[in-house]
């Protein structure tokens, strides 16, 4: 299986978290990602999120989503993506590598939609998602209308406000998503971690059922995490350039 974090897409020019550039107006993302900073400012929560919408939809996958949807879409494949990122890029590299080659360089073509075992596992949600604050109805996000909190987004069905689909600091991840995450982790035989600080639980622990049944870690990131420690290989690189190298040939 594979875990990915915001360093996968820092090549593609979104901001990490918990890098300098992962500021926003001097906000740390656990000050603004919070259902507190909601209740307490819904338009500055939402100015942060319409901006960073913004940027993602302005951002390209880059070589490391591609070589891994390749990989995830090979007829052999039985990897399991799980990531952390709600920007939606894995899911925009399956797709477009889905639409080039459907199964990633080699077998028969399987045309239509993304297999159901190659789509990422997005344990925080989506930015790409509304979901209503009071009766957690889904829907395709909207444009923010930011003049003022009166003009902010609300749900057609109960007229509560929208917020973005993704799981706040605080809040509980999704069950059924959460146990996909942890059952694939503890079925592989590698979990290769990328782009991720591990701080964040408790999607960091997952790497760790791997461990605990008998299988080996590698870990792909310029720094070291906590996870480190318990990697079999560290492939001290940038994603985008490391991932390529290391699954294209498998392919
Ligand atoms: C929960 C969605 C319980 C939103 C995100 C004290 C108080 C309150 C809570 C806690 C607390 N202590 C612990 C907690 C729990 C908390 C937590 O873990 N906090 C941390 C900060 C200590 N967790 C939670 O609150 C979770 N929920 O515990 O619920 C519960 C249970 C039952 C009932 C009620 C409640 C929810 C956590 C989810 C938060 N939402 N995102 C949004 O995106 O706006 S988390 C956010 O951080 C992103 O999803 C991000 O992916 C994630 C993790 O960060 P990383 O992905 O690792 O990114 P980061 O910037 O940190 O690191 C980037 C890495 O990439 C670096 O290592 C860098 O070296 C590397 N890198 C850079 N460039 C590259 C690269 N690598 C490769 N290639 C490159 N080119
Ligand atoms: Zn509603």
């Amino acid at each position: 299986m594979v875990l990915t974090g915001a360093g996968m897409s820092a090549e593609s020019g979104v901001p990490t978290f918990r890098g300098e550039s992962g500021l926003w107006r001097s906000y740390r993302p656990e000050e603004l990602a919070t259902p507190e900073a909601f209740s307490r400012d819904p338009l500055l929560v939402w100015e942060w999120y319409a901006w960073r919408r913004g940027l993602i939809a302005a951002c390209e996958p880059n070589p490391g989503h591609t070589a891994l949807a390749r990989f995830m879409l090979r007829p052999s494949r039985t990897t399991t993506l799980v990531t952390q990122n709600v920007d939606g890029l894995h899911t925009r590299a399956l797709e477009r590598a889905h639409q080039e080659e459907p199964t990633g360089g080699g077998g028969l073509a399987t045309p239509g939609e993304i297999p159901e075992g190659a789509r990422a596992i997005e344990v925080h949600g989506t930015i790409a998602g509304d979901r209503c604050s009071e009766c957690h109805l889904r829907s395709a996000a909207v444009p923010v209308d930011l003049t003022s909190v009166d003009t902010l987004p609300r749900c057609t069905e109960c007229g509560g406000l929208l917020r973005p689909d993704v799981v706040w600091f605080g809040e509980a991840l999704d069950e059924a998503v959460l146990s996909a995450a942890f059952e694939a982790a503890g079925n592989a035989d590698v979990c290769l971690v990328a782009g991720t600080s591990a701080v964040v639980h408790p999607a960091a622990s997952v790497p760790l059922a791997t461990l605990h049944n008998g299988g080996d870690l590698i870990e792909v990131n310029p720094e070291s995490t906590p996870l480190s420690r318990h990697a079999r290989v560290r492939l001290a690189g940038p994603s985008g350039e490391v991932l390529p190298a290391l699954l294209d040939p498998l392919g």
